[in-house]
């Protein structure tokens, strides 16, 4: 395909409330954004990059720097066909998987309005509807969470994540699983925990939790095997998951059971499904996690929680919960029964709103082939 021009946009949203987890509070998200214009036709892709380099390595800083010097005159250079080349045409550049992930997802995007069918199939998606949960970052008080869990559930979500770490964790558990014992309640650790605290986590099996995700180290896949032996609950891994090889080898050794599958963390759309089809072929339930995403990288969890493997709720729900104003139309909204709907509109399924997202825009950078020549 030809690429007229690729545009790279910083958009600042503040959140509607803060999130907190075990490394941080965000309260205004800075998010970067890839308009790939062709023919036409404009894909888009999000950059789940944090304003500060605690999830991953990566921050908005970063990637805005490897996406405008490296990888859009590398895209520009060498218009793919398809998203899948895009691996390919990137490899030059290590790490850095949420900066790619922007521009091959803006790629799969223009190739569904292109072929003129939805994200969801393009991407070999088989549901209509995707079964939704809400992650609850950490509160000032055990009351306030409850109130909060109150009104979630009030709303359809149809599971609950806790953010925990040392100090929120088994008091909490105990409270919201006395007042609601039969909900899907899992948490969440961001690497909080140590082998220290073996016997302690090994104390959650006391609640029932759907799963325990992430408890060790961000980049540790034995020490989970260790602790999974001796937990009934089981480990779902999200950071430690950068690739099919790491799904492969997470699985082998045992070290989770379940995967919180995320499109940024894995680089786009092609290793997404690499990891989901490894996961499927294993009997290993995926679910798609969120990185507080604005409409445009939410429409693109949507579309990848169609596939076969997304058996369990995911961390995808209403724009509402986020922004204020989100920067598609429609903006995304779950039903009363906790559902998102699938569009079957060509491409992703809710427009851009050009205008909005001027407004929120703090730079803006084009790249055309061209600027490889001058
Ligand atoms: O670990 O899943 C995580 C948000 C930011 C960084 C990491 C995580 C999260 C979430 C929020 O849990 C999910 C969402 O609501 O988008
Ligand atoms: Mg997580």
């Amino acid at each position: 395909m030809r690429i007229d021009a690729i545009v790279l946009r910083e958009l600042h949203m503040p959140l509607v409330r803060p999130f907190e987890t075990s490394f941080g509070v965000t309260r205004n998200r800075r998010i970067v954004l890839a308009e790939v214009q062709s023919e036409g036709l404009s894909g888009w892709g999000e950059c789940t990059a944090g304003e500060r380099p605690h999830f991953s390595s990566e921050s908005t800083d970063s990637a805005w720097q490897v996406l405008m010097n490296e990888l859009a005159p590398m895209l520009a250079a060498e218009p793919p066909d398809h998203g899948g080349e895009c691996p390919r045409i990137f490899r030059a550049v290590r790490g850095n998987p949420m900066a790619k992930a922007a521009l091959e997802n803006a790629i799969w995007d223009l190739e569904a309005q292109r072929e003129g069918i939805s994200l969801s199939r393009l991407l070999g998606g088989v549901r209509e509807t995707i079964p939704c949960g809400v992650s609850l970052g950490i509160q000032s008080s055990i009351p306030e969470l409850l109130a909060i869990i109150e009104r979630e559930l009030d709303a359809g979500y149809q599971r609950i994540k806790l953010k925990c770490k040392p100090g929120w964790d088994v008091d909490v558990f105990e409270r919201v699983r006395s007042r609601w014992p039969g909900i899907l309640l899992s948490c969440d650790a961001n690497s909080s925990y140590r082998l220290r605290d073996e016997d302690h986590l090994v104390s959650f099996d006391a609640f029932d939790l759907l799963m325990i995700e992430q408890p060790l180290w961000h980049d540790d896949f034995y020490f989970h095997s260790v602790l999974q032996k001796r937990l009934n609950t089981p480990i779902c891994l999200d950071e430690s998951i950068r690739n099919r090889r790491d799904a492969l080898a997470a699985i082998e050794m045992e070290s989770c059971r379940i995967i919180n599958l995320k499109l940024g963390r894995v680089g786009g759309f092609s290793e997404a499904i690499a990891v989901h089809n490894a996961a499927l072929e294993r009997g290993i339930p995926v679910w798609c996690g969120g990185m507080l995403e604005s409409g445009v990288g939410r429409s693109h969890n949507i579309a990848l929680s169609t596939l076969e493997g997304f058996t369990l709720p995911g961390d995808v729900s209403a724009s509402a919960r986020y922004f204020a104003d989100d920067i598609v139309e429609p903006e995304v909204t779950v039903s009363s029964d906790g559902e998102i709907a699938i569009p079957d509109t060509p491409g992703r399924g809710y427009e851009v709103r050009a205008d909005l997202v001027e407004r929120l825009t703090v730079r803006k950078e084009t790249v055309r082939e061209m600027a490889l020549v001058a």
